[in-house]
């Protein structure tokens, strides 16, 4: 009976050990990190989504005022294109893109309905799949900056900022360059 209780003494008190030790700062950040790893490597490596080739159309404000870039010009619009290549096992969504080069962003499709070429806004986000890579093209997918502040000139470049689902949010350079070149 005696040495019972030493045995359930004993095993008490290595509870409480362990009990002390899981909740030692250490052993607390250990755990922490372990939850939060996951997390940061998916947010903060940039190899898992690669943006290749930014860049833009060039516009020309015509204005009478083309040093005055206080105001946006709601008709003047341009395109930016470039190739997301998804390196992670997962199917990735470019969800949003911003700029400060004009006043809206939105992700369009030019489609060819019945032969004419028109621009439709996408609203689900545009779908990169696990291993693979979505070109952003003229005639189709684009990002399209609507309500330019100023002229966009071949050789400008500006940023912008791309909202993926898992990948976070990259802001990369895009740089003005005439069609084909
Ligand atoms: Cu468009």
């Amino acid at each position: 009976m005696r040495c019972r209780t030493f045995q359930f003494q004993n095993s008490l008190s290595v509870l409480r050990r362990s009990k002390s030790l899981r909740l030692s700062p250490a052993v607390l950040l250990l755990l922490l990190m372990f939850i939060f790893l996951p997390h940061c490597s998916g947010s903060s490596s940039s190899k898992d989504i690669v943006i290749k080739d930014a860049w833009a159309r060039p516009a020309k404000i015509m204005s009478h005022n083309m040093a005055d870039t206080s105001h946006a010009h709601p008709m003047m619009t341009s395109a930016v294109y470039l190739t997301i290549e998804n390196h992670t096992g997962a199917a990735d969504q470019l969800l949003e893109a911003r700029a400060d080069v004009c006043q809206a962003v939105e992700l369009h499709q030019t489609q060819i309905v019945d032969d004419r070429m028109r621009m439709r806004k996408i609203d689900g986000g545009i779908e990169i799949p696990a291993g693979g890579q979505v070109e952003l093209k003229p005639g189709s997918y684009h990002i399209m900056l609507i309500g330019l502040t100023g002229s966009l000139q071949p050789g400008d470049s500006f940023p912008v900022e791309l909202i993926f689902r898992n990948a976070g949010r990259r802001t990369i350079s895009v740089t003005v360059k005439p069609i084909g070149k």
